[in-house]
């Protein structure tokens, strides 16, 4: 079994490089950002409240974020593998999610970390809020935001992974195709030493 924790800032290619992955190696690909969102479109109480963190650039809170993830991976008791995307965000959801699949018996196999620099990253996301409606996307003030909470709370998750000799960093800029070759080669050098 692969699990794959796929991460970066803001805008550094998660989501579009989730599903070159998913399919290549036939994996099950949860975004927690997907998931908010599909609960904010449907108006549920947890679309809700992630709403108003997310519409800020803020992290929604880990014991809700832990708890949706969770009870996913329950629901997907037979696939090959994970991709997740935009979780572990906190070390605290790092240490939720190893808890999780140590009581699998399938532990994460390897972060592969997009490393893109901070001006890429807000011309990607004001160019998406022209398509993406979020309201998350097309203010300066609040990417500059989403990418300082990266910075000082989400970055610490590679480290986390790194004592655990787990992360890989890719350089994020070129060509969609170019950053999945990259991934893949990473993550089959990975595969050839588990
Ligand atoms: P996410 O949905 O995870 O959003 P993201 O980090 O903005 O996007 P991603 O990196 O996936 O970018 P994409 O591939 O689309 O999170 C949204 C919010 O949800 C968070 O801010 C937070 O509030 C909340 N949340 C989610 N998970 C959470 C958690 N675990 N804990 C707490 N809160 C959580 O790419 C971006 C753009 O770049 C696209 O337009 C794409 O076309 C373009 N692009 C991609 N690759 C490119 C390339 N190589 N060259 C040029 N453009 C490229």
């Amino acid at each position: 079994m692969i699990n794959l924790i796929l991460f970066g800032p803001p805008g550094s290619g998660k989501g579009t490089q989730a599903a070159k992955l998913v399919e290549q190696y036939n994996l099950y690909h949860i975004s927690t950002g997907d998931m908010f969102r599909s609960e904010i479109g449907n108006k549920t109480e947890l679309g809700l409240l992630a709403k108003s963190y997310m519409d800020k650039g803020a992290l929604v809170p880990d014991e809700v974020t832990i708890n949706m993830l969770a009870k996913r991976v329950e629901d997907n008791p037979k696939v090959k593998g994970f991709i997740f995307d935009g979780f572990p965000r906190t070390v605290a959801q790092a240490t939720a999610l190893d808890k999780m699949l140590a009581e699998k018996g399938t532990p994460i196999t390897a972060l592969l970390e997009l490393v893109v620099p901070a001006e890429e990253l807000i011309v990607r996301l004001m160019n998406r809020a022209k398509t993406s409606g979020r309201v998350d996307d097309g203010k300066p003030n609040i990417i500059k935001n989403r990418i300082q909470v990266y910075r000082e709370t989400t970055a610490p998750v590679a480290n986390y992974y790194d004592e655990q000799d787990k992360t890989y960093k890719v350089k994020g800029l070129g060509s969609i195709e170019e950053i999945t070759t990259k991934l893949t080669d990473a993550l089959d050098s990975v595969l050839t030493t588990v």
